[in-house]
């Protein structure tokens, strides 16, 4: 299989994490669109997904997977171990929750960072809040859950809450979000160190 990445992409982070704790990455080739720091989608990249969005999984046959829930879903189902589900309905959709909250803040942080990129005169200050504000509330979110998350063996709402975080502290350091959150703090000061997690962070 191939993966379409970058690496900063916290969507992408989801998938390798996920084939990590699946015991699949070696299976996986990367294809870095970044060409000079600059995202650089390929005609041919353009031809399997249309939204020319990372990641997306291009599979052995030629066929493309797209959005990370279901890339994650995909390679969760090709082998039986490391499952990134619980098998229990509830807590199965309690993860799918948490996943689409960090998806969602994850989204409006790179619509802000996308707005940053533009020239000064173009940026709007309103739509940097509105998007700020889902941030805030996303957070808050997972601080009323921050005593349900794992602390080992993580499933894919542990996981996108990792990438989330590290993705808006990368992108806005002087922000520190976390500070408003401490059970989302102690939680993720464990969490973060956990080896799944480890050489995976966004960087330059
Ligand atoms: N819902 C998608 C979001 C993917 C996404 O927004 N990826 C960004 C990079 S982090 C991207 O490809 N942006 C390029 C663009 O929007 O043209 C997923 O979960 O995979």
């Amino acid at each position: 299989m191939k993966l379409y990445y970058s690496h900063s992409s916290p969507f992408v982070r989801k998938i390798l994490v996920t084939a990590r704790k699946k015991n699949l990455e070696n299976k996986i080739e990367l294809i870095d669109l970044m060409v000079n720091g600059v995202y650089t989608p390929t005609p041919e990249f353009k031809k399997h997904n249309p939204l020319a969005k990372i990641p997306t999984l291009l599979l052995d046959n030629n066929e493309a997977m797209i959005d990370s829930p279901i890339i994650c879903e995909y390679l969760n189902g090709l082998s039986d171990t490391g499952s990134i589900f619980p098998k229990d309905r509830a807590q199965y959709f309690q993860q799918k929750k948490i996943e689409a909250v960090a998806d969602g803040a994850t989204d409006a942080a790179v619509l802000r960072r996308y707005e940053q990129l533009r020239p000064e005169n173009l940026r709007s200050a309103d739509w940097d809040n509105k998007q700020k504000e889902k941030i805030a509330l996303s957070y808050q979110y997972l601080e009323s859950v921050a005593d349900t998350l794992q602390t080992e063996n993580f499933y894919i709402g542990e996981i996108s809450t990792i990438a989330m975080i590290d993705y808006i502290d990368y992108r806005f350091p002087d922000e520190k979000w976390l500070a408003e959150t401490p059970k989302l703090k102690k939680w993720y000061d464990q969490a973060s160190k956990s080896p799944l997690f480890a050489g995976t962070e966004p960087k330059k």
